[in-house]
């Protein structure tokens, strides 16, 4: 597979490894995932109050779960930062 092939096949991995092979994250799968896999990203998740909040943007259903659709918002929206840090630069 190319680089581009492998690094979706990570996001999917990721996903899955924190829904633990579920169809959607809960709020401390969420901060799992990003405490683990975006620390250069994202600033720490520490308090109760960020992770409702990031948690809240995210759930645009309303159903107080992520699913995989919200949660590639979220990868579109870093990825999306991180280039605009990378032209810049
Ligand atoms: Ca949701």
């Amino acid at each position: 597979m190319s680089d581009l092939e492998n690094s979706i096949m990570t996001i999917i991995h990721m996903f899955h490894k924190y829904s633990k092979n579920k169809s959607t994250l809960k709020k401390t799968d969420l901060k799992d995932l990003i405490n683990n896999e975006m620390s250069h990203f994202i600033m720490n998740i520490q308090d109760k109050e960020t992770l409702d909040q990031v948690f809240t943007d995210l759930d645009q259903n309303g159903d107080l779960e992520i699913d995989f659709q919200e949660f590639i918002a979220l990868v579109a929206m870093v990825t999306s930062a991180c280039h605009d840090l990378t032209k810049t630069c």
